[in-house]
């Protein structure tokens, strides 16, 4: 009789998984039972083996928590099961603004909790004006740790204890330097189980779980164009931009699409304040994607 294995999905690709079970040192090869394609990095799942290394993914347990990338296309599962989400900006590439609101609201709507790291503090004058465009972030509570993951993430270690956190953000902010530097196998872990899988490109191509110790994980993750938003309504984004999330409802018309119609409570709260007029730009930019959706 067969009996099913508990594991932790550490890497997806496509319909082949990287299931890593405790005391064996290398994940194993599983696809997934059926035609699903349901299963994200992160995710706890048993499995039955089938050969050498090779097993099959039956179940998958429920989750804490989901979170979602987006491409041109389609939402894709990005991680399962995190509680914390480090959305990694830098001074170089310049970080995008509008990027950084979403990347907040997708934490918030999943339940995890959100960190901006701000990396490359060795960037002198640019890291400088960097970490005083973010303040309007930590007024808004966003907590926010600074750091050069060249020079020291010692700041970070204690963040880490005790949750699974996923390192989020644009693509060349410094994750997967951040990962090298916090988790001392990292590299060799990476390529020891995806060398076949690596276009040998620098850039990361897919989730990939690190355990730390008992009850602590990171996760890597692809530089993000977009965050999967499609499962959020136009009301419940307002709820996430906390500057204004207070004035639900308040303004002169139910339906107000807060940009040029009169007594709009979100616009007299941004008016002369040019943080917050982006912010609510952001804002309705998010509703009208969403509302067109919708209509299509
Ligand atoms: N000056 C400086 N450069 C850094 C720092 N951290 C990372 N870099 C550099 O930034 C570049 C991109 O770093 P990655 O870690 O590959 O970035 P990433 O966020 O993982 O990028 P994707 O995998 O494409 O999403 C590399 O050349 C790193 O050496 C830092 O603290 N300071
Ligand atoms: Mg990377
Ligand atoms: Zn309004």
């Amino acid at each position: 009789m067969n009996t099913t294995l508990t594991g932790t999905v550490v890497a997806a690709f496509g319909r082949h998984y990287e299931v890593a079970l405790p005391d064996a040192e290398v994940p194993v090869h599983c696809v997934r039972r059926g035609k699903k394609t349901d299963i994200a990095c992160g995710d706890r799942v048993e499995i039955l083996r089938t050969g050498p290394g090779q097993g099959v993914i039956e179940t998958v347990h429920e989750r804490r928590s989901l979170l979602y990338r987006a491409d041109a296309w389609r939402e894709k599962l990005l991680a399962a099961n995190v509680d914390q989400a480090l959305i990694v900006v830098a001074p170089e590439p310049t970080y995008s603004d509008e990027l950084l609101t979403r990347c907040l609201i997708a934490a918030d709507a999943a339940g995890v909790t959100p960190v901006i790291i701000l990396n490359k503090m060795d960037l002198g004058e640019a890291a400088r004006q960097a970490l005083a465009a973010l303040k309007y972030y930590v007024d808004l509570g966003y907590p926010l740790v600074s750091l050069s993951a060249l020079q020291d993430v010692s700041a970070l270690r204690p963040l880490l204890e005790g949750h699974v956190s996923i390192l989020v953000g644009q693509s060349g902010m410094g994750k997967s330097t951040l990962v090298n530097a916090l988790v001392p196998d990292a590299l060799a872990r990476t390529n020891s189980v995806s060398l076949a899988l690596d276009s040998g490109r620098h850039t990361t191509t897919a989730a990939r779980y690190y355990a730390l110790d008992a009850d602590s994980a990171l996760i890597d993750s692809p530089g993000l164009q977009e965050f999967g938003l499609a499962h959020l309504s136009p009301k419940a984004i307002e709820g996430y931009f906390r500057e204004f999330s207070d004035l639900l409802g308040q303004c002169r018309f139910m339906d107000c699409q807060h940009l040029n119609e009169p007594d709009c409570a979100l616009k007299k709260r941004a008016h002369g304040n040019a943080r917050r007029e982006l912010r609510l730009r952001y804002l309705t930019t998010l509703q009208q994607a969403k509302r067109h959706r919708e209509h299509n």
